[in-house]
């Protein structure tokens, strides 16, 4: 890893125009070279705020998680050179951007190729936490553990992971699988993983995931099938 590593910022969004701004007005932007935005085919103007703010936006119009996260990894490896880490977090502002520097920290000290900020060995707010999601995150967290014999306390979406590390994972979770699917990889595949608390604020705007009934039947179904899958698949990376 060089000294001054290169490192850039891929945000997922979908209809977050309300908050989008405020993550892009808290990042550390002296320390990053590109922030882009995913507009995930939203109605409200989200790509607006988010050009307005200095961030670099690319259209997805396929929804899903995964997907956002894909379109925005295509574009920074379309970059010369492409970046050394990659730092993914949400939209909502429910993360805080101010805390980048502490999420890459283990990949400067050359510790760790992945690297998630854990909700649950930080501060959330009351209530940011939504019942299902820290239920959902004990029980992957056990599977998580069981299966490949991973220490995982959260699967949160502010995670800084290293640019060929990334190549290894082949990440193609189009969906709610995303987030897991990066971890059970890369206990598969021995990458070096590590957790830092972050801390994590009620979201901005309507709740698309854990909020609804519909969000949390999915994103746990998707979870648990993704963590048997590649559990019971020979493959390091399928
Ligand atoms: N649900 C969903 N989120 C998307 C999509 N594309 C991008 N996103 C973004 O992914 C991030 C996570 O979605 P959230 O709705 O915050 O999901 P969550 O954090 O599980 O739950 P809440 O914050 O309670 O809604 C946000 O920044 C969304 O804007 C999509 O197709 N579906
Ligand atoms: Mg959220």
């Amino acid at each position: 890893m060089p000294s001054h590593p290169t490192i850039d910022v891929v945000i997922p969004a979908h209809d977050e125009a309300g908050s989008v701004g405020s993550v892009l007005a808290d990042l550390p932007r002296e320390r990053l070279r590109d922030v882009v935005v995913v507009d995930n085919a939203s109605t409200d103007g989200t790509a607006d705020v988010a050009r307005a703010a200095g961030a670099t936006v690319v259209a997805e119009a396929r929804r899903g998680y995964g997907s956002a996260c894909l379109a925005g990894l295509a574009r920074v490896g379309a970059a010369t050179p492409p970046p050394d880490v990659v730092v993914f977090l949400d939209a909502d502002y429910s993360d805080h951007p101010d805390e980048l520097p502490r999420v890459v920290q283990p990949i400067l000290d050359d510790r760790a190729d992945v690297v998630v900020g854990s909700r649950v060995l930080g501060d959330a707010d009351p209530g940011a936490l939504l019942l299902q999601a820290r239920f959902g995150n004990w029980l992957a967290a056990r599977l998580i553990r069981a299966l490949y014999g991973l220490r995982v306390s959260d699967l949160g979406p502010f995670r800084a992971v290293r640019w060929d590390a990334l190549q290894r994972l082949g990440m193609v979770d189009t969906n709610f699988g995303w987030t897991v699917e990066m971890q059970v990889k890369a206990a598969k595949l021995g990458l070096r993983y590590a957790e830092v608390p972050v801390s994590y604020r009620r979201r901005i705007g309507v709740s698309k995931i854990t909020g609804t009934l519909r969000g949390t039947i999915g994103a746990s179904w998707k979870i648990l099938y993704t963590i048997f899958r590649y559990a019971f698949s020979s493959s390091s990376r399928s």
